[in-house]
């Protein structure tokens, strides 16, 4: 049984350093008014916690799992393996450079998919889960047309704002 009180998007992260570029799906989900969850389940630190929230993820009626981390980010790989639900990762950047999070994530072996998004690309995921539930969910997919509609006029407001600076 969902509600509207239901998380129907989880978001998790390795760490709470993570926090910084996780928020950015936070902020987007609650502007798009989309109930979530956001923990810090650390692959390697907490592995027990981590399969128990992908295995109980469906049932508590999560549709779409946002996992970021950085380093050898397994994260989102470990709790694809656990769950039927779409996994959306982020690579978080590193003191390297972000591509050793990039990497881990988005070359996941055949049959387990990873969504991977651009290192730091946390409010993309957002904005893809909600794409997601917007397939099946009329009310979420009016407030993408929105979201987009929105985002043509401020960019034709750009537009006549650099045109004007140089006219
Ligand atoms: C990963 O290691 C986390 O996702 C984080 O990006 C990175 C560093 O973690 P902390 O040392 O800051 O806890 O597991």
């Amino acid at each position: 049984m969902s509600d509207s009180k239901t998380p129907r998007v989880g978001i998790i992260m390795g760490s709470e350093s993570d926090l910084p570029v996780m928020k950015g799906a936070a902020e987007i989900l609650q502007e798009f008014e989309v109930p979530f969850e956001i923990r810090v389940l650390s692959a390697h630190r907490t592995p027990h916690l981590s399969q128990e929230y992908a295995e109980s993820a469906l049932d508590r009626g999560l549709q779409v799992i946002i996992a970021g981390a950085g380093g050898a980010a397994h994260l989102a790989g470990v709790i694809a393996a656990g769950t039927p639900l779409p996994v959306l990762g982020v690579p978080v950047l590193t003191k390297v450079d972000g591509l050793d999070s990039l990497l881990s994530m988005v070359q996941m072996p055949s049959g387990i998919p990873v969504g991977t998004l651009a290192i730091n690309g946390a409010k993309n995921a957002a904005l893809l889960a909600i794409q997601i539930l917007a397939t099946s969910d009329p009310d979420m997919l009016q407030r993408m047309v929105t979201y987009k509609a929105e985002m043509v006029e401020k960019v034709k407001a750009m537009d006549g704002r650099v045109q004007a600076h140089f006219e």
